[in-house]
């Protein structure tokens, strides 16, 4: 249901506003304030809404699911929530009578940043799609008072800032000092036997106050609001005053400083696991005031536990949040007494957990002595929970003492978060075909065996109304046109865009459409300094910057027709951008490198008047989701190289390919599946699959062997010695070459090099004949239908969630 606001009745909302928070008319007032009081309207708009469906969802006493993630990368909510409310027209007409304009406006909102990459934006995409479809959800996760850092690139140099995002990106915030809980930490742990059995004393504890932060999403179309709520860290009031009245401010203050730190900032760590202790405490900061809130909510509901986990399903999103499942066992034991037994079967089946990385240094091991320091009432459980389980696998498989090693919780004084969510869900899922198929025979290959019910799989999904049609309005339209408007509510129907595959008019549109997102792309760019020919091809790699991912082979590409243009200067080649776009943690020294290379081959290139016509690398500061809403409908082609089996499904190759790019990728993650849906005939695969991978590594791979005995590759890698815009790259060449303990190229560039080039050869021949071209990308275009996130959303509904939408 669209809202049934009229302008005139919006007129009154936004002059009200402007009123009473600025004292001023709607003529007097500027952009930044004009911005924030259009958001303040809406929050007012959703807040109406979400009263009517809140108590639609309290009538229904239907299951609910609760999404736990550390991170959500949000992005902009204006105008995602005037277009799901279907308010745009109105908001633009109101403002155009006091002479702004509303595309101006949502350049003033700041993205809110509060994630790294794909995990994070994949839990916002899905609050869109459970808001949109009616499910009974709401997200947690703290609120970061810094979201991921702000890259500026000096002389090639990473640098980064402190992403200020709440002036501006507190208006769609709303406080709820009425829901604060408390989180201990620390202190000690006694048991004591009373007539009752063993009871726990939990004193000398540190208390931090958790208050939450609501942010509300609308539905598209619907009656759906869906609240991501974010803990804010709070002093609890317990002012020092006698340090304070002898004068020692300082001391006075500490306390407060240590509590409110826990949500200063996000680790801008991205597939990587970090020790900090200071990480540690948000996790269990996020999810102690989660369970507690959860658990508050249902005694008000029902009254008792007892039902809780059939009108409950709790959702793990990686292991960031496992804490929850001992957290859920302390309270169920100490505080509603129940039985271990009982706890214990509770928790396993209200959670579930999704798995979004094979690789190891991702893995979470939490030093034992850590948190049993932190949080030693947690400790004592995880330890019970360990001790079970290993009991119970030891009756299984007596005398198999490696095998029930390594699905131990603890071992050799570590925690493996991984084991305990597998060990205390009902549900354990990957995030594409693969993945999920890997987790099964390799990292999880144990549990498999011993419990393979719980093992399935999600793939992925994108919210296909952010990223098709409010990113792309030229494509929505053409497709409004040829199939309705239906595929906005049922990603499916994008299948019948199909049908003008032969189409003239339609593929002609189509090129249309992408040279008018090229154009607009670099009038943006130019605004910032950076000149884009939109005549040329882009060519987009877009993502974090990690080793696995591979902008390195991308890179090496780009050299390698860098050499053939120096060398034969009239060489026929249609001119092509290279863009790529990606932050790299800022401890992460060989990522760091990476972009120093793509920066000073860009300068080096720049230099050249010939080479430039032709080829250009153009490293895009700071990507970001406003950033990726302009450069996905923009992208011709999306580059997903990396080595196979390690993505776990990635998600900017289903956005790229849903706005027509054509993917040059290798068989990994979720563009295996992309592959299934359009075929070898529109998608450009090359590259060892998984199980070569494997093969090859089993063989022993010698990167070396490659370097001496391949031309081109020789050619390439002698490059990077010399360098570029005089630059040596000599650590690259080192790691390519020599490797850290003798292992060169760990993510086998080289062994892919060659098939890459011969397949990137292909795609530009096939580029010159346009029709062709045109034909593929409209069945890229309609073979996204299965990616939507609505898509995703229902199968974790049916199958882990066991939840259904209000009716
Ligand atoms: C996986 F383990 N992912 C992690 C992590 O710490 N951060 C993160 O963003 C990503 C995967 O790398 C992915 O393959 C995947 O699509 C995404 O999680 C969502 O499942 C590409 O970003």
């Amino acid at each position: 249901m669209q809202s049934t606001l009229t302008s005139k009745q919006l007129g009154v909302l936004i002059k009200n506003k402007l009123s009473r928070h600025y004292g001023i008319s709607a003529e007097e007032a500027d952009r930044k304030q004009m911005y924030k009081t259009c958001a303040r309207a809406v929050v007012e708009i959703l807040s109406d809404k979400r009263t009517r469906y809140y108590q639609k969802l309290k009538d229904q006493e239907k299951k609910k699911v609760y999404y736990l993630c550390m991170e959500f990368l949000v992005g902009r909510s204006l105008k995602n929530n005037l277009y799901n409310l279907g308010l745009e027209k109105e908001f633009r007409e109101v403002l155009k009578e006091w002479n702004f304009d509303l595309e101006e406006l949502y350049e003033d909102e700041p993205d809110a940043g509060l994630g790294n990459g794909g995990l994070g934006r994949l839990a916002s995409c899905f609050m869109d799609s459970l808001a949109t479809m009616e499910y009974p959800a709401m997200g947690y996760s703290i609120c970061y008072e810094y979201g991921l850092f702000k890259q500026k690139i000096v002389d090639g140099w990473q640098m980064e800032l402190p992403d200020i995002w709440l002036p501006g990106g507190d208006v769609w915030l709303n406080q709820r000092n009425d829901l604060a809980f408390r989180v201990k930490f620390n202190g000690h742990v006694e048991e004591i036997w009373t007539n009752d059995g063993l009871k726990t004393n939990y004193t000398d504890y540190d208390e931090v106050e958790a208050v939450p932060y609501d942010m509300m999403i609308s539905g598209a179309n619907s009656e759906g609001v869906a609240i991501l709520r974010l803990w804010r860290a709070r002093d609890v009031d317990k002012f020092d005053m006698k340090s304070f009245a002898k004068g020692d401010y300082n001391r006075a203050m500490n306390e407060k400083m240590n509590a409110e730190l826990i949500c200063k900032v996000l680790y801008p760590s991205d597939n990587h696991f970090e020790g900090k202790t200071l990480r540690l405490r948000q996790q269990y900061f996020l999810v102690s005031a989660s369970i507690q809130n959860i658990i508050s909510d249902h005694l008000q509901q029902f009254g008792t536990l007892d039902n809780f986990s059939e009108k409950i399903a709790i959702h793990i999103n990686d292991t960031h949040p496992a804490l929850c499942i001992p957290e859920l066992m302390r309270i169920l034991l100490d505080d509603y007494h129940y039985s271990w037994e009982n706890a214990y079967n509770m928790v396993i089946s209200t959670v579930s957990y999704t798995n979004h990385t094979v690789l190891s240094e991702a893995l979470e091991t939490w030093p034992e002595e850590l948190i049993k320091q932190q949080f030693p009432r947690i400790y004592g459980i995880i330890q019970g929970m360990n001790e079970s389980y290993c009991q119970e696998m030891w009756n299984r498989y007596p005398g198999e003492w490696g095998k029930i090693e390594r699905m131990a919780i603890i071992s050799h004084g570590q925690i493996r978060m991984a084991n305990l969510c597998v060990i205390g869900s009902s549900s354990v899922n990957g995030v594409s075909k693969l993945h999920s198929d890997i987790l099964k025979s390799q990292v999880f290959s144990d549990f498999y065996q011993a419990s393979s019910e719980k093992f399935t799989n999600v793939t992925n999904g994108f919210a296909h109304r952010r990223w098709i049609c409010q990113a792309n309005p030229r494509l929505t339209r053409l497709l409004d046109d040829c199939i309705g408007e239906e595929y906005k509510k049922d990603g499916r129907k994008l299948a019948d865009f199909k049908r003008y595959s032969d189409n003239r008019s339609i593929l002609r549109q189509l090129r249309d459409i992408k040279l008018a997102n090229k154009i607009d792309f670099s009038n943006l760019m130019d605004q910032k300094g950076v000149s884009i020919d939109p005549h040329s091809i882009f060519d987009v790699q877009a993502k974090r910057l990690h080793e696995y991912k591979r902008q390195l082979l991308n890179v090496l590409k780009i050299i390698s027709l860098y050499l053939d243009l120096k060398d034969d200067p009239n060489l026929v080649m249609p001119p092509q951008t290279f863009l790529f776009a990606a932050k790299a943690a800022p401890g992460y020294y060989m990522a760091k490198e990476v972009i120093r290379l793509i920066w000073h081959l860009s300068a080096d290139i720049e230099k050249d008047p010939v080479l430039r016509e032709k080829i250009r690398v153009v490293f895009l500061e700071n990507y970001c989701v406003t950033m990726a809403e302009a450069l996905m409908p923009a992208a011709e082609i999306s580059e997903q190289i990396s080595l196979a089996g390690k993505e776990a499904s990635g998600t900017g190759n289903m956005k790229m390919m849903a706005n027509g790019a054509l993917t040059i990728g290798t068989m990994d993650g979720a563009n295996v599946e992309i592959f299934e849906a359009v075929g070898n005939e529109n998608m450009f695969i090359f590259g060892m699959s998984a199980e070569d991978v494997e093969r090859k590594w089993a063989e022993g791979y010698e990167a070396s062997s490659y370097y001496h005995n391949k031309e081109k590759i020789h050619r390439v890698v002698e490059s990077l010695r010399r360098g570029f815009n005089g630059e040596s790259f000599d650590s690259i060449y080192r790691y390519l070459i020599v490797g850290d303990f003798g292992v060169g190229d760990p993510y086998m560039c080289l062994a892919d090099f060659e098939d890459y080039l011969k397949v990137h050869q292909q795609l530009l021949d096939v580029y010159l004949d346009q029709h062709k071209w045109n034909q593929m990308s409209l069945f890229n275009i309609a073979g996204a239908e299965r990616f939507a996130a609505d898509r995703s959303i229902m199968d974790y509904a049916r199958n882990i969630w066991n939840i259904t939408p209000l009716h």
